[in-house]
């Protein structure tokens, strides 16, 4: 397919963190169709939800890849294994050693078994949306029809006035 600009949020909390995720982002460097264009910061954050478990190293990467999006959640998915994650039988939202999340694939909006794209809760979650626009503030969100900065802007905007 034509390339696309497409969008993963990483995340580890178990092991290595900063070596397991170099090392995702050398894996993701070095496959045919993928183009690493920018990876932000890692950010230190505190869990949110799942049971008590250790704080997270999270980041986000923006790529340009001619993958569609399963052959990019394979990808995806290869890269967790690699790093020691098992999914079958871990507990939701257990601790791992790496997620890799896809958020975006230019206009693709997708909801099927395992794929669904926009990522449905990545406007929701500071841990995505912090380091997401250090590397893509202009993406635009295909189904909220507004742009990453403007997403992360509604994220930690403080509540308005009751009018009451
Ligand atoms: N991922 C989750 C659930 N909670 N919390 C933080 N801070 N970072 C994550 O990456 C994260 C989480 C599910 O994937
Ligand atoms: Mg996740
Ligand atoms: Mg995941």
């Amino acid at each position: 397919m034509t390339a696309v600009l497409a969008a993963v949020a990483f995340g580890s909390n178990l092991g290595d963190r900063a070596g397991q995720i170099e090392a995702a982002l050398a894996g993701l460097a070095a496959h045919d169709g993928v183009e690493v264009l920018a990876a932000s910061r890692c950010l230190e954050t505190r869990p949110v939800g799942g049971p008590p478990q250790g704080d997270f190293l999270n980041g986000a990467v923006l790529l340009r890849t001619t993958l569609d999006p399963r052959e990019l959640l394979e990808l995806l998915h290869h890269l967790e294994r690699r790093a020691g994650r098992v999914r079958e039988g871990a507990v939701p939202n257990a601790p791992r050693p790496l997620d890799l999340d896809l958020l975006l694939h230019g206009e693709s909006v997708l909801d099927e078994p395992g794929l669904t794209v926009p990522h449905p809760r990545m406007h929701t979650r500071a841990f995505v949306l912090d380091p997401l626009v250090e590397v893509a503030p202009s993406l635009v969100h295909p189904v909220l029809g507004a742009t990453i900065e403007e997403l992360h802007a509604a994220l930690h905007e403080p509540p308005s006035d009751p009018v009451t």
